[in-house]
Order: C-alpha cells, then sequence, then structure tokens
C-alpha cells in the first residue's frame, strides 16, 4: 500500500464563507490527504463584501503550535500557506519552514493579496516585499494575476493578454527562486478565462481554460490552490494538476451560478468533490 501523504495548511479560519481552512481542508481530504491545519486568524467571514467581520490575530498562538508539533517530531509532505494577514505571519511561515521542511517536504505558497487590481483589506507594501522572499522558498506558487504584478511591482491591467504577456510576467517571477508558478485569472480573448503553468526548469508553458462565468466568486483562489496541491500530491503532473484545478473550480462555480446563491458566501465546491475524487483514480 502507498502511505498516505500528509499536508499542513497554514491558513486562517473564516468561520463562514468558504475560503481558507473550509475550502483547503475538505478538498484534501477527499483527495485523500491527512492534513493538518496551522491557523493565522479566526474570522467569523472573510473580509470580501462583509462588514464588521470579527478578526481575531492568532500569530502568538502559532509559535505555540509550532513549538507543540516540533515536539511531536511531526513531517509533512507538503506545506500550503494561504491568508497570513501580516508581516509577522509571513515570518511565522519563514520559521516553519525552517524547521519542518526536509528533503522530501513540497512548499506550495498561494500569495494571497488581492483580485481585480486591488489589495483585500489591511495588505501593505512591506507585506509584498515579505511574500515575494516567501514565494523565493517555494516550490510552486500560485498567484492571480494582481498578485503576481503586485509580486513584481507592476501595474494591473485588465485582460485579455497575450500569451507573450503571461510567458513574461511568469518568467520574471521565476527569478525570485520559484520554479513552477501557476498563474490564475489568465484570458487571451472575453469568452474564456483560465490558468498557466510554467515550469522554469525546462520552460515548459501551458495554459487551461473553460469558459468565463461573469460574476465575482468568493473563494474559488482558494479552491483552485487545494485542488491543484491535491492533484500534485496524487502524483498527477503539473500541466495535468493545472488542467484539473481549472474544471474543477470552473464547475464549481457553474453549479453556484445555477443555484443562484450569495457569491459572498463561497461557490458549491462540496458536490463537484466525488467527480473530483474520480479524476484523481482514488
Ligand atoms: O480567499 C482569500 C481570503 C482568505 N481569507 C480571508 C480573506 C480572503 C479574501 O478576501 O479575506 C480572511
Amino acid at each position: 500500500m502507498i502511505p498516505q501523504k500528509r499536508a499542513v495548511t497554514i491558513n486562517d479560519i473564516s468561520g463562514m464563507g468558504r475560503c481558507s481552512v473550509t475550502v483547503a481542508c475538505p478538498v484534501l481530504s477527499a483527495a485523500g490527504i491527512e492534513t493538518s491545519v496551522l491557523p493565522t486568524a479566526l474570522l467569523s467571514t472573510h473580509t470580501g463584501g462583509f462588514s464588521e467581520y470579527s478578526f481575531l490575530d492568532l500569530t502568538d498562538e502559532m509559535s505555540k503550535i509550532m513549538k507543540h508539533w516540533q515536539s511531536l517530531g511531526r513531517t509533512f509532505d507538503a506545506i500550503y500557506s494561504g491568508y497570513l494577514g501580516s508581516v509577522a505571519q509571513i515570518e511565522k511561515v519563514n520559521e516553519f519552514i525552517d524547521i519542518f521542511k526536509d528533503d522530501n517536504t513540497f512548499i506550495m505558497v498561494d500569495p494571497v493579496m488581492g483580485d481585480a487590481g486591488r489589495f483585500y483589506a489591511g495588505f501593505t507594501e512591506e507585506y509584498i516585499d515579505g511574500m515575494r522572499k516567501l514565494c523565493g522558498r517555494a516550490d510552486i506558487i500560485v498567484p492571480n494575476i494582481t498578485e503576481a504584478l503586485f509580486l513584481l511591482n507592476k501595474e494591473y491591467k485588465d485582460g485579455p493578454y497575450t500569451e507573450e504577456y503571461i510567458k513574461e510576467i511568469m518568467k520574471e517571477i521565476s527569478s525570485f527562486g520559484c520554479k513552477r508558478i501557476v498563474l490564475t485569472g489568465v484570458c487571451f480573448d472575453n469568452e474564456n478565462v483560465g490558468a498557466s503553468c510554467f515550469d522554469a526548469e525546462n520552460g515548459a508553458f501551458s495554459t487551461f481554460l473553460a469558459p468565463r462565468i461573469e460574476g465575482f466568486y468568493h473563494g474559488t483562489g482558494d479552491v483552485f490552490a487545494s485542488t491543484l496541491l491535491s492533484a500534485l500530491l496524487n502524483n498527477k503532473t503539473l500541466a495535468e494538476s493545472t488542467k484539473i484545478a481549472v474544471d474543477f473550480t470552473e464547475d464549481s462555480i457553474i453549479r453556484t451560478r445555477n443555484a443562484k446563491t450569495d457569491t459572498r458566501y463561497g461557490v458549491i465546491f462540496e458536490q463537484e468533490l466525488p467527480a473530483l475524487v474520480r479524476k484523481l483514480g482514488l
């Protein structure tokens, strides 16, 4: 029997509004991966589209959790960081990598900072600097176009984009030290949108697109990243994993559009999990 893989997600707990751990845990679990949680903050909801949400910073608690885990001698096949929310928390992730990374640990950083050319609430330039360095330590990063351009200190522009422009962004980002990049929000026309993957080791580049569904669907970055990691940990190639993540995200969005639910509460990904499990061959 192949030993079960173990991942840890370093992410916030937004109690309501499917994103962060309420997406990462179910998706990774469905993909057969044991998943631990190092929580960064506890919120009533995510910060997009809600006002007066509660927010409890857990930076100090993170140190205590790390200390306990270190005493247990537990290791991880994958470390996946998502929403961090402060420079101090980026530092905690660096510490976590220093302690828990061994030769076989795969590091995925989703540099969650913003979307549609704008920062999410509370992010700063100093945060971008820290995130740039953290990205340099990752095996794979999963920015959207907005985050990629923040990292490169370039001005945001709306799509459609040319393939050359997308390739150039990814190549430039790889100069920070991370060799595999999956860029979301890629579009070459107004009809389709998806993701491109780039491996700087061999120059391989592919794009996978799906029909664009109008509207803003919260949490889809987390759905995409969690699915990508699930596929990679199930030994799918970078290109296969990118396609699986594009399709899963698209199918979840279609379900949500058809159900006409309030998109602030995230997308209906749960009912797509059986199809994902089949696609992963589990
Ligand atoms: O899905 C990204 C995300 C995660 N966590 C929190 C957020 C957001 C985006 O707004 O606010 C708390």
